[in-house]
């Protein structure tokens, strides 16, 4: 039997960091569909289009991911889970502090459907890859091309002057 995974994130934008993640979750499940969702404590840069044509676009261009799907989680992710079939939520961890917020919504996630949680090490390598310092880094005019798919810095950078305007 084939077996699914959701990756679920806001990828505001996708990093090389969100890219590492995935690989390691199609590297444990058949199939892997990445869920662009809505973080209701965050307020989002990128509109939901924006955000999967971008990891759309990253996927394509990384040899053994371009089977993943994107698509837009429109309600609750258990929801969603149910729909595509997932038996597994994959969400990374680069410390104590993720692990933390991530153990009370996984062990919501079950309560309500049954779906398991697998936390994934990530790279330590970019364990300071967040989208949020991203844009922090973006808005002051710091480089960030280095921490995310190609053509991405452009559109961040691009985002952030029209929000400005
Ligand atoms: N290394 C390892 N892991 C990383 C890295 C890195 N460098 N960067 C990010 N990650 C991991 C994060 O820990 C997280 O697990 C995942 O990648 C996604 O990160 P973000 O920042 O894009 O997404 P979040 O944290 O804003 O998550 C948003 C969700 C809505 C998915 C989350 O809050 C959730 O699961 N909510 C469940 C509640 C629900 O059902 N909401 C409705 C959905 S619309």
């Amino acid at each position: 039997e084939v077996t699914i995974a959701v990756c679920p994130g806001s990828f505001d934008p996708l990093t090389l960091g969100h890219l590492d993640i995935v690989r390691r979750a199609r590297s444990l499940f058949d199939e892997v569909v990445l869920g662009v969702a809505r973080n209701s404590s965050k307020s989002a840069l990128l509109s939901a289009e924006q955000r999967v044509e971008i990891a759309r676009a990253a996927l394509d261009a990384s040899p053994g991911l371009e089977d993943v799907r994107v698509a837009i989680v429109p309600g609750l992710l258990v929801d969603f889970c149910r729909e595509v079939g997932a038996v597994a939520v994959v969400k990374g961890l680069r410390g104590g502090a993720d692990f933390d917020a991530e153990l009370p919504m996984a062990l919501m996630n079950r309560h309500l459907v049954g779906v398991e949680t697998v936390f994934v090490p990530g790279d330590p390598a970019l364990a300071h890859v967040a989208s949020s310092l991203v844009k922090d880094v973006a808005r002051f005019g710091g480089p960030v091309d280095d921490l995310v798919p190609a053509g991405v810095g452009d559109l961040v950078r691009q985002a952030l002057a029209d929000r400005a305007a």
